[in-house]
């Protein structure tokens, strides 16, 4: 796993590949459950999550514990390296095992850690980029600036799928909760941060692997999803709404055909327009971009046929 800053070459328009200066170097020993979003706040700094490590049951018990590896939550960091605000690194991130042979140890620089993070500690026995933990595989993670709330899909093991609304100290409860039922593991004891349940989830019926998405602050179906939070499901390529508030209502918007081949052409992210009063959706790269909900650019690789635009969002079901 890795954070790095790239510059951009301004004459050519292009990230510069040689200019790469790494962060965060995490050694993870499984694929699965790595990163799955990052923003910078209202704040300055920027936060990204991590996954669990991977495997299955959080097996290298990574989702609870923040003074081994930079794994199973939400990091914030200023890599403006601030002093008034942050204070230099005080604990570098751990290998877990043994990297193989000519891999590189795990480590971080080159940013200070906000002096307002929920987990310091002076003698540096904690990993104090952690901002939130207890997440096993985000997938993503954003912001909605009126109402300054972090938004998260995580995708559930094998029985739900969740929402989560993040916060400084929160524990969404990976692995001893998966969604709003029992997890593989037991809750520790003592508990790292405020436990904190998802906003909603679902089960194996009604979809296999969460896509988080945004709020929506755009202007041209505000009358439709305005505040709203929207999110997918990479299995079953069915878009819902959710409106924030006691208990969720979850409206269906639409399903996105499959395309490409193999199994993985569902809904891969989300993205917000800056430039347009639309947010627009992008499949993998085998789908092309849609035209409806939202007013999209291209694909770079548009191999399947050109979806068609679709009807405005309307109420027809409500998953779970
Ligand atoms: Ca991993
Ligand atoms: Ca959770």
């Amino acid at each position: 796993m890795r954070l790095s800053r790239f510059t951009i070459n301004a004459t050519l328009d292009w990230i510069d590949p040689a200019s790469e200066f790494v962060l965060i170097q995490q050694y993870d020993r499984h694929g699965w459950h790595n990163g799955g979003g990052m923003f910078f706040g209202p704040d300055g700094f920027l936060y990204l999550t991590s996954g669990d490590e991977g495997g299955s049951n959080d097996q290298y018990e990574s989702g609870q514990k923040i003074d081994l590896g930079l794994f199973g939550g939400v990091l914030r960091i200023d890599v403006d390296q601030n002093p008034a605000l942050g204070h230099p690194i005080r604990r570098q991130p751990q290998n877990p095992a043994d990297p193989p042979a000519g891999w590189p140890d795990s480590f971080s620089q080159g940013y200070f850690i906000p002096d307002d993070n929920p987990w310091l500690d002076l003698g540096g026995s904690i990993l104090e980029e952690f901002w939130a933990i207890g997440l096993r595989s985000p997938h993503r993670m954003t912001h909605d600036p009126v109402t300054d709330t972090v938004w998260i899909g995580d995708v559930g093991q094998g029985s739900r799928e969740e929402i989560s609304v993040a916060y400084a100290g929160a524990n969404l409860q990976w692995p001893y909760r998966e969604g709003s039922i029992a997890g593989p593991k037991a809750m520790p004891d003592p508990l790292i941060g405020i436990d904190q349940p998802p906003v909603y989830d679902y089960p194996r019926n009604t979809g296999v692997c969460v896509i988080g998405g945004f709020v929506y602050r755009g202007a041209k179906w505000a009358a439709d999803l305005e505040g709203k939070y929207i999110f997918g499901d990479h299995g079953v390529r069915n878009v819902w709404t959710l409106t924030p508030g006691g208990a969720p209502l979850i409206d269906f918007v639409v399903n996105v055909p499959s395309g490409g081949t193999g199994s993985k052409n569902g809904i891969a992210w989300f993205c917000a327009n800056p430039t347009s009063p639309s947010f627009r959706r992008r499949c993998r790269s085998t789908i092309p971009a849609t035209t409806e909900p939202c007013a999209c650019v291209p694909t770079s690789t548009p191999t399947a046929p050109s979806v068609t635009a679709r009807t405005v969002p309307t109420r027809c079901s409500t998953p779970g």
